[in-house]
Formats: structure tokens, C-alpha cells, sequence
């Protein structure tokens, strides 16, 4: 049998690797699922590993970084506010890469949030939305947007 076949779906698309392994009945340290193309597929510890290097990489290299799906209205407005506050940042669209699915497991394995979007900000896990606009109305989020360096400092011309 194909490992396609193999792989249950689940009603929690991302799941750490070792439940689904053990659901699944493999060996926790050779294969994970991920989610691909609307179905869970088998994908190698190996490649896993691959992908988390890739988002880790990624969340090193810029100052904010949000993880994102076109569609999704809550990363618009993340992304909306990150702009009206004159943030620099890195989108990634996660549904119109060919290995979203795997960053996104990911992320899942790596931050414990499967949700989109999912914000970094100087390489430190944020969290999503709900907790972006929170950080902003509690007069957060511009001081940690300043010291990444996503929002240029005036304080010298004042
Ligand atoms: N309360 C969350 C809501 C995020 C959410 O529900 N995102 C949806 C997309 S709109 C999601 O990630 N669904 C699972 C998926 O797309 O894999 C937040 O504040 O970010």
C-alpha cells in the first residue's frame, strides 16, 4: 500500500509528529505527516528537518516575518496594521508556496500555533492576530516593531 494510503486523515490538520506516528502506527523518528495538497501525505524526519532549517532561516533574516494565506482575513489584518504603523515586514503566502504545508507543520511543531497568520518579530515568536492587535493596543507593539528595526527610529529629530 502507497504510504498516501497509509496516512489517515485527521480532524486536527496539524498535529506534532509523534502522535501522528503513533495514530498512524510508525516509527516516531522516521516519518511525520504533513499536509499537502488537501491531504495528508508521509514526508521523511529528514525533509521535516529540511523545512523547519527554511522557516528558521527565514525568521533569522528579517526583522518581523508573518506567515500568511491569501484568503485569510485575519492575516490581512495583521497585515493591515503592520503597514498603517509603518512596519517593514516579510510576508510569506503560505497557500501559494509549494512547500506551505510543510512550513506550516512547521511552525505548528516549532511555535505550538497551526493557525495563519503567524507573526515573528527579531526572530521571537509573537503569535497570531488576536495577539498582534492586542500588543498594538497596549502600546506594544510599535516599541518591539522600533528595536527590530521594522520602523524607523525619529526619536534623534525631536
Ligand atoms: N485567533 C486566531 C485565528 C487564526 C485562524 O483561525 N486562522 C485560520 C485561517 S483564516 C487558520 O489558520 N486555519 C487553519 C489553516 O488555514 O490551516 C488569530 O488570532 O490569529
Amino acid at each position: 500500500m502507497s504510504p498516501e494510503k497509509r496516512a489517515k486523515p485527521m480532524k486536527l490538520i496539524h498535529k506534532n509528529s509523534s502522535n501522528f506516528a503513533k495514530r498512524n502506527n510508525l516509527s516516531p523518528t522516521r516519518e511525520t505527516g504533513v499536509w499537502r495538497e488537501k491531504r495528508w501525505v508521509l514526508c521523511s524526519v529528514e525533509e521535516m528537518e529540511v523545512v523547519m532549517n527554511k522557516a528558521k532561516e527565514i525568521v533569522s533574516e528579517y526583522p518581523v516575518v508573518v506567515f500568511s494565506k491569501t484568503y485569510c482575513g485575519y492575516c490581512q489584518r495583521v497585515k493591515q496594521v503592520l503597514t498603517q504603523l509603518g512596519a517593514t515586514f516579510k510576508v510569506l503566502e503560505l497557500d501559494e508556496m509549494s512547500d506551505g504545508g510543510e512550513i506550516q507543520s512547521a511552525l505548528s511543531e516549532w511555535t505550538g500555533q497551526s493557525t495563519v497568520p503567524n507573526v515573528f518579530i527579531k526572530g521571537k515568536h509573537i503569535g497570531g492576530c488576536d495577539r498582534v492587535v492586542e500588543s498594538n493596543k497596549q502600546g506594544k507593539l510599535v516599541p518591539l516593531l522600533t528595536e527590530a528595526g521594522a520602523i524607523a527610529n525619529n526619536s534623534s529629530q525631536l
